[in-house]
C-alpha cells in the first residue's frame, strides 16, 4: 500500500507493532513482553527461524490477524546471532551527527542512564534498582505477543513457548511483562492517573492508515503536514530526507522499552493538597499538570472545564496548537503534552526540529487499578512504556532530557530547572507554573510521581531480516554497525 506518489511501503515486511494498533480505539488490549536470554549461536537462530514464520506484519494486521507475535532484539542479541563479540566496554559517545549513529541502542539503557543523569534515571529509578532482567548482560530478546482475547494470547503464548523450546538452559525466559488496556466507564485505553492515553500520535505519511488532524507538523492555514515514514521505519526518506541505506536496517525500527511505577496515591493526595491549598478543583490542576482532561479533550480547545465528547473525537481531539496561547493560561507552558510535543510553542524548538523528535507511543498499563473511592495502597502499578522510532538518541532520549527532564521545550521555561509534573525525575524541590484562569498557580515541592523499574532498547528488524538472521546469512558487509 502506499500513498500516490509516496515511497512504495513494504508492509509485509514491517512488523505489525511497528505501524499498526497505536492509537487508542484500535489497539488490541492485552499484551505480554517475554525476554527471553538466547544461547548458542546455532540454537538462537533456530529459535528465530521457528518464530520468523509466525511473526505479524502490517499487511497481517491488515488483512485481519489480531493475534499479534512480534520480535525485538538488543545488541548483543544482535552479535550473538550474527557472530559478532561483545563490545567491553561500551564505545565512547560519538559528537552529534546527521545521520543515526546507534550509539544509544549499541550501549544500551542501562550504560546510556548511567552516563547521562538528565534522562533522569537517578535515585531509586537508578539501574542499580532496576528488575534484574532489565540489567541482564545476556538480555537478548523480546517476544511481544498482543491480542483482543484471553484465548488469542493464550494461542500467541503457545508459539512463542514453542519456539523457546529451540532454545536450552541456561537460555530461555528471564522475565515477563504484562500488560492490559485499562477502562473506567466511558473512559478507555485510560492509564493509572486515569487519562485516556494514546491519543497525541504521529500521522504518518505512507503509512496506509487514515490521517487524523493534529498528529502531523503545524502547517500555515490550520493544516498539518504527515511525518515522513523514515522517523519511524528505516530504509524511507527521514524528516532531512535522508534514507538509512543498510539493508539488514530496512523495514526496522528501534524500539524504548521502559517498565514506569506510577504511584497513584502519592499523585492523588498531592492533587487533594493542592486544590485545598488553592481554592481550586483538583480535576482542573490534574488537567493543567497533563495538559488534558480525563476524558482527553485538551485544554487549549477546552481550559476550563472538561468536554468527554471533544475528548473522545479522533477528528477533534489532536487538533489543536500552542501558538494562540504563548503564555500558558490555556494550558501551561510546562505540561506533560506541552513539553513531550511542543508542536507550534513559539518560544521553543523550531517546528522542523520539533517533527525529527516524535515517537509512535504504544505503551500499556500493567497493574490493577486503584479506583478513585479506594484508599491508598502499595501496590505496583505502572506503564509499560513503548516508543518506535527511527533514532533513540535523537528522538526518546532527546525528548526524555532535554524537554521532559529540562526546560529546552520553550524559553519561559528556562528560570528555573523545572521538570516534566508528571514524569519528570522531580525530587520535591522543583515547581509548576499553571499561569491560567482563575489566578495564577504554583504547585511547590513536586515530588516523583514516575519511578523507572527497568528499561532496554531493542530493535525490530523486518521480516526479510529476522530470517536472514535466522539462516545466519548476514554478511560482514551487511552488517550496519561500526563496531
Ligand atoms: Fe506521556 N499521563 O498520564 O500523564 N502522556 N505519559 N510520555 N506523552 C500523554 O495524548 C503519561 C511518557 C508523550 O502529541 C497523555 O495520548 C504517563 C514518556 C507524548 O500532544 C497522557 C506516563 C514520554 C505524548 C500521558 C507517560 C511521553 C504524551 C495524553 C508514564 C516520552 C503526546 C494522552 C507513566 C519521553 C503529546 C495522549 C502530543 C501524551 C501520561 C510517559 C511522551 C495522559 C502517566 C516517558 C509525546
Amino acid at each position: 500500500m502506499s500513498a500516490p506518489n509516496g515511497p512504495l511501503v513494504e508492509l509485509r515486511e514491517i512488523q505489525a507493532n511497528v505501524l499498526r494498533a497505536f492509537r487508542n480505539a484500535d489497539a488490541p488490549p492485552l499484551a505480554e513482553y517475554v525476554f527471553v536470554q538466547l544461547g548458542g549461536q546455532a540454537e538462537s537462530r533456530a529459535f528465530l527461524g521457528a518464530l520468523h514464520p509466525e511473526i505479524t506484519s502490517c499487511a497481517d494486521w491488515d488483512a485481519g490477524d489480531r493475534v499479534v507475535v512480534n520480535v525485538g532484539l538488543t545488541y548483543a542479541g544482535l552479535q550473538l546471532l550474527t557472530g559478532r563479540a561483545p563490545q567491553q566496554p561500551p564505545p565512547p559517545p560519538q559528537p552529534p551527527c546527521a545521520l543515526a549513529t546507534f550509539d544509544a541502542f549499541k550501549e544500551g539503557s542501562e550504560a546510556r542512564s548511567q552516563r547521562t543523569p538528565a534522562l533522569g534515571d537517578t535515585g531509586a529509578s537508578h539501574p542499580n534498582h532496576w528488575e534484574s532482567h532489565y540489567t541482564n548482560p545476556a538480555l537478548h530478546a523480546v517476544i511481544s505477543l498482543s491480542a483482543d482475547t484471553e484465548r488469542g494470547l493464550a494461542t500467541a503464548r503457545r508459539i512463542a513457548a514453542k519456539a523457546l523450546k529451540k532454545l536450552t538452559l541456561p537460555a530461555g525466559v528471564i522475565g515477563r511483562e504484562v500488560g492490559a488496556r485499562l477502562d473506567d466507564g466511558p473512559r478507555h485505553g485510560i492509564e493509572h492517573f486515569g487519562f485516556v492515553d494514546g491519543i497525541g500520535q504521529p500521522d504518518i505519511a505512507d503509512s496506509g492508515l487514515s490521517s487524523e488532524p493534529g498528529g502531523g507538523t503545524p502547517q500555515p492555514g490550520g493544516t498539518w503536514k504527515q511525518i515522513p515514514l523514515g522517523e519511524f521505519v528505516l530504509g524511507y526518506p527521514n524528516a532531512r530526507k535522508i534514507v538509512q541505506s543498510k539493508a539488514l536496517l530496512k523495514n526496522g525500527s528501534f524500539v524504548v522499552f521502559r517498565k514506569l511505577r506510577q504511584d497513584v496515591p502519592r499523585f492523588r493526595e498531592f492533587l487533594k493538597a493542592l486544590a485545598a491549598r488553592t481554592q481550586q478543583s483538583a480535576e482542573l490542576l490534574a488537567a493543567r499538570f497533563v495538559g488534558r482532561w480525563r476524558s482527553g479533550a485538551p485544554l487549549i480547545l477546552a481550559p476550563t472545564q472538561d468536554d468527554p465528547p471533544l475528548g473522545a473525537d479522533p477528528m477533534l481531539n489532536n487538533n489543536f496548537r500552542y501558538v494562540a496561547d504563548p503564555h500558558g493560561i490555556g494550558c501551561p507552558i510546562g505540561a506533560h503534552i506541552r513539553r513531550a510535543n511542543p508542536r507550534d510553542e513559539q518560544t521553543g524548538p523550531t517546528i522542523e526540529e520539533t517533527e525529527t523528535r516524535r515517537m509512535i507511543r504504544r505503551g500499556i498499563p500493567y497493574g490493577r487499578l486503584l479506583p478513585a473511592s479506594a484508599p491508598p495502597d502499595n501496590r505496583e502499578r505502572g506503564l509499560l512504556f513503548v516508543a518506535v522510532v527511527a533514532d533513540i538518541e535523537q528522538q526518546f532520549e532527546f525528548v526524555q532530557a532535554s524537554w521532559i527532564n529540562s526546560t529546552l521545550s520553550s524559553s519561559l521555561l528556562t528560570l528555573d530547572a523545572d521538570k516534566d509534573p508528571i514524569i519528570g525525575a522531580n525530587d520535591e524541590t522543583g515547581k509548576f507554573a499553571m499561569p491560567g484562569l482563575p489566578e495564577p498557580t504554583f504547585a511547590w515541592k513536586l515530588p516523583r510521581f514516575v519511578s523507572v523499574k527497568g528499561s532496554a532498547y531493542f530493535f525490530w528488524p523486518s521480516l526479510g531480516a529476522i530470517k536472514q538472521l535466522s539462516d545466519g546469512t548476514v554478511a560482514d558487509a551487511d552488517w550496519p554497525f561500526d563496531d
